[in-house]
């Protein structure tokens, strides 16, 4: 991600002009660390030594980061059911896909539900990946209610034994309040089958700050436990993590970072970190 390099090459080169400071400011601005966090870090490195500073600047950005685990929460019921909301293009259904497809190349039995019955092209697009990677889809009739798909799929989850559920749900309806309280029924009906061990919003790391605005709509409406931040192939915007976490204290828990179903790993925060410096 590189995201400090330019500000980590500035302070070890020594003495450093105000238009240094310009530069690496305007990088940082650019990267979606958002303003406030920008001006924080460099308040801070301009009274570091060179030698203390990629010390201190882990320091400072991993007290920004979630202390929440990153891990996928597992409750004791035999089906972890898993949901996955966000705006619509975040690549909700591709990270579901890649999701299932995770968690099943570790040996888990998983099955997927569309419970984005908005448009019939979504059932489409998850039965595609589902038939790819060899995992059962539950899905509806076009504008069939998302909730009964989603019972359904708890239903047979729960018949099958599966270990994981992992229900894929619409980005877009007519309002947004429309999809809040769609989002608010599918998790009302699957809860009174079983545990909604996670939900996880899906973060378009493109799309910046925009991203945090639309984060605090979603945790507002649902109990989010973290994120998966995808497109991280297509920007040098990658501040974005950092800002998400600081301004939700929510973990990320995965990272897409490719169309492929294999662009996809857990978020790893040391590994995160050190690369930041690259
Ligand atoms: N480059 C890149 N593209 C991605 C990634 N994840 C998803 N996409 C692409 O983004 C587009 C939208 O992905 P979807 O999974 O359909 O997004 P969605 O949130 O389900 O969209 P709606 O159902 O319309 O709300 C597709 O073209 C995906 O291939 C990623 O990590 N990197
Ligand atoms: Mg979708």
């Amino acid at each position: 991600m590189s995201l400090f390099k330019k500000l980590f090459t500035t302070l070890k080169s020594g003495s450093i002009s105000q238009e240094d400071w310009d530069v690496v400011r305007a990088q940082l601005i650019a990267s979606d660390l958002g303003p406030k966090l920008v001006d924080q870090l460099i308040l801070k490195c301009r009274s570091l030594k060179p030698e203390d500073a990629r010390k201190s600047i882990t320091e400072e950005v991993s007290s920004w980061l979630s202390t929440k685990p990153r891990n996928i929460l597992n409750s004791k019921a035999e089906t972890k059911t898993i949901l996955i909301v966000g705006v619509n293009g975040t690549g909700k259904t591709t990270s579901a896909a890649k999701l299932a497809n995770y968690l099943k190349s570790q040996g888990n039995s998983v099955l997927l539900a569309a419970a984005d019955t908005f448009r019939a092209a979504a059932t489409d697009q998850i039965r595609t990946w589902a038939r790819r990677i060899d995992v059962e889809v539950v899905f509806g009739e076009e504008s069939s209610d998302p909730a009964s798909v989603a019972f359904n799929a708890i239903t047979k989850a729960k018949a099958l034994n599966a270990g994981y559920l992992i229900i894929d749900t619409a980005g877009r309806l007519h309002t947004k309040q429309n999809l809040m309280d769609e989002l608010g029924k599918i998790v009302r009906v699957v809860q009174k089958q079983s545990t909604i061990d996670e939900i996880l919003l899906v973060v378009d790391s493109t799309t910046g700050q925009n991203g945090i605005n639309q984060a605090a709509t979603f945790i507002e409406a649902v109990n989010v436990s973290g994120f998966i931040v995808t497109k991280l192939d297509g920007t040098a915007k990658g501040g974005i993590a950092i800002a998400i976490e600081k301004a939700t204290g929510l973990p990320i828990k995965f990272v897409g970072s490719g169309e492929g179903i294999e662009d996809f790993t857990s978020f790893d925060q040391d590994a995160y970190l050190a690369g930041l410096f690259d």
